[in-house]
């Protein structure tokens, strides 16, 4: 009996260490194993000086203390003050002393608000590390990055790392509804309890905060772009300013999704038109109402006359009207608007892709200072490739902000390993051309190409109240790789790649190396076993999930793969060429020329912009069919790649998160031949030609995969 109760406990203590590990996301604060690090810190420390004492610097020295124990074993003195010698001195500019402030002042004079300095300066016989910002925030930001390179196991000798970041607004988006459950959510149900709010503060809305400014997140949009006006009841927003209290010493700020008609839904008016004065005046007082509760609520976020949702339109107006009257509403208190272009209507028969660049590039120069657009990384929505969105650069007088989803509504839900900065990268450094070459996407974002002051990238949150927060263990890497993105959109996404393998699993090269790799190709993976060579938007009804590129009966024409890949006897793909659509003119002449001609435009992009001939030569010298086969073929082979490479992993990671990587490793390989087999069945019908011998021939029918549904899909709101 005794023995039976020390194996139940062994199995329960072994159990809740490992759920403990996915749920620590990437702060494991593993024991470092570099000895020189080890060494400096282990026996020989001086102390710690913490100066301050806001709640913020109570949260930098808590981090602390826990890294030194977790990492190295042990926690140095912790002083109030710059008394004797310390190893390490952490405090805002204002509290250091003016032989330290001196010292630093160049290095004050380059970093903003938000930006830190880890500087190891020598003053006599000692040598000491200051972790400062001109704000505790920013010091708190520099804590968890000194904390970062214990992790990764870098030098802490001679530091010198004076950084800031590139964007104001660094955001989650959370498409979470009060009911909890989260639009396209694949990690479990929202983390907002809002039935317990405000009395009950759940340790994990701590934790989301300590887990976000770690990376520097600093804004949290809690609820749905498909809004409920709900939320902006006295009852609800007594459960935001909650929220808010959890996460501002943080350094995060809380915004809402504004439903337009709201005025009427809640504040019992008979319009929401953004003309009428009462209109107005209800938006007014409901900014002063939230504003007393939460001073530094950050605003809203606004999805209008966009797939049903109420907005300007409906009342006549436009999106400026709508926007800018909120803007009105908020400027007072310091607030911003987000309004998404993300538009398109079933009365406008033009091409899906060109309908938010038509309607909102006019706008450009007409929006109030304190509105941003926001704007999707491409123009039709989340698809695993597209290519970058035609709005940015092309409206100077308008500051644009970046939409990426995090969550994998396109990309295998949380089932499929998708490294996606390696995406997000790809758009950021895509060159629009609008003035000159170099005109990146991430310098419309980060304000330099045009000197926008007000900037930000938002991301529309993978994250649930899943043990692990993110579904798969590997989607943490979504969220990390956000974050530091949007700090800094210029970050080469295998150093974000590597920092996370690191924080996360170990730093044992034998380990990196591989998963690194296959991390680095995960995201061609996708691309090629779902949507190859520019094809894009073949996945099935309502859900998104597998495929459904015969799908052509959805009551909207752009609604239905058909729409978007358009196979025939003759050949694939949308012609936005000036032989079709001309989408291709919304792009500046170098993009438009690029993109124009069949001849010059990338192959990976080929399928989004013509119409293409099944006989047609790729570069490669195999036909469209031929090539299109190998790619999904290739596809399914990468995930067995990224199998082999994982099996051979046990030893480095815990037997919990080895399993169930594995499992969802193999998932995505039985899915990604579902992809392969289930699209090409249905494509020969039109090539009417044979598979090439590498590709392996499907085991079901085209029926079988057409006859397979999924009422209860996670996610479909
Ligand atoms: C929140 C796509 C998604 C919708 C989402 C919409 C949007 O259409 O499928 O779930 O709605 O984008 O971004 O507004």
């Amino acid at each position: 009996m005794a023995l039976l109760r020390f194996v139940f406990l062994f199995i329960l203590i072994s159990f809740s260490a490992s759920a403990q590990k996915d749920y620590k996301l990437w702060l494991q604060y593993h024991t470092v194993s570099n000895s020189a690090i080890a060494s400096e810190y282990k026996n020989n420390s001086k102390g710690i000086a913490i100066l301050g004492n806001s709640e913020t610097i109570k949260i930098a020295e808590k981090e602390l203390k826990t890294g030194f124990w977790d990492m190295l074993g042990n926690v140095p003195e912790i002083k109030s003050e710059v008394k004797g010698e310390s190893d390490i001195i952490v405090g805002s500019r204002s509290n250091l002393n003016s032989e330290i402030k001196k010292e630093l002042q160049s290095d004050f004079g380059k970093i903003n608000n938000e930006g830190f300095i880890i500087k190891t300066i020598s003053s006599k016989s000692k040598k000491q590390i200051i972790i400062t910002g001109k704000n505790d925030v920013a010091v708190l930001y520099g804590v968890f990055n000194f904390l970062r390179i214990l992790q990764t196991n870098k030098s802490v000798t001679n530091l010198n790392i004076v950084d800031s970041p590139r964007t104001n607004i660094r955001i989650l988006n959370h498409w979470d509804n009060l009911d909890r459950t989260v639009e396209r959510g694949y990690a479990g149900f929202s983390l907002w309890n809002w039935q317990k709010l405000p009395d009950f503060i759940d340790q994990r809305y701590v934790d989301y905060a300590r887990a976000n400014a770690s990376v520097g997140i600093n804004g949290t949009v809690l609820t749905n772009v498909n809004a409920n006006a709900l939320i902006l009841t006295p009852q609800y927003l007594e459960k935001v300013e909650a929220l808010a209290n959890v996460f501002r010493p943080y350094g995060i700020k809380v915004y809402l999704t504004a439903r337009f008609s709201a005025p009427i839904e809640i504040g019992k008016l008979k319009t929401a038109d953004p003309k009428d004065s009462e209109v107005i005046d209800w938006w007014k007082n409901k900014a002063a109402e939230i504003y007393k509760r939460i001073p530094d609520f950050g605003g809203f976020l606004v999805k209008a006359n966009s797939e049903g949702q109420p907005g300007p339109q409906n009342y006549g107006r436009d999106h400026v009207d709508g926007a800018n009257m909120l803007a009105d509403a908020v400027a007072p208190f310091g607030g911003v608007v987000m309004w998404r272009a993300f538009v398109y209507s079933e009365h406008d028969a033009n091409d899906r892709a060109k309908q938010a660049y038509a309607e909102f590039q006019p706008y450009d120069g007409k929006f109030k200072e304190n509105v941003i657009v926001q704007v999707k990384n491409g123009a039709i929505d989340f698809q695993p490739r597209e290519p970058f969105h035609p709005l940015f650069g092309a409206m100077p007088k308008t500051p644009l902000m970046m939409e990426f989803q995090i969550t994998q509504e396109y990309l295998g839900f949380s089932t499929h390993l998708v490294f996606l900065p390696k995406l997000f990268q790809e758009v950021l450094e895509s060159d629009t051309y609008q003035k000159g070459k170099g005109s990146t996407v991430a310098k419309v974002v980060d304000g330099t190409l045009y000197q926008n002051k007000l900037t930000g990238i938002a991301g529309v949150a993978n994250i649930g109240n899943d043990l692990n927060w993110t579904g798969h263990p590997f989607a943490q890497a979504n969220w990390y790789g956000f974050g530091r993105l949007a700090w800094n959109p210029y970050l080469d996404s295998e150093i974000i790649a590597d920092e996370w393998l690191r924080s996360t699993f170990s730093n044992d090269g034998n380990f990196i190396k591989p998963i690194k790799n296959i991390m680095m190709k995960s995201r061609e993976a996708v691309v090629n076993y779902m949507t190859p060579l520019g094809l894009h938007h073949i996945m099935d009804t309502g859900h998104h999930y597998g495929p459904g590129p015969w799908v052509s009966n959805l009551s909207r024409p752009e609604w239905n793969p058909t729409y978007y890949h358009k196979a025939d006897e003759k050949g694939i793909g949308f012609d936005r060429s000036k032989s079709g659509t001309n989408a291709t003119a919304q792009y500046a002449p170098e993009i438009e020329k690029l993109f124009d001609n069949l001849e010059t435009c990338p192959e990976k992009d080929l399928l989004w912009f013509h119409h293409v001939s099944w006989d047609y030569k790729l570069k490669n010298g195999q036909t469209l069919w031929n090539s299109l086969a190998l790619k999904y073929q290739e596809g399914v082979n990468q995930v067995r790649e990224m199998q082999d490479v994982w099996s051979k992993a046990e030893k480095y990671v815990d037997s919990e998160r080895f399993k169930e990587v594995k499992m969802l490793l193999e998932i995505q390989h039985k899915e990604a031949k579902w992809w392969r087999d289930a699209c090409l069945l249905y494509f020969q019908q039109f090539s009417g030609k044979e598979l090439p011998a590498e590709v392996e021939r499907p085991t079901q029918t085209l029926e079988y995969f057409k006859s397979l549904k999924f009422p209860f899909a996670p996610g479909n709101g």
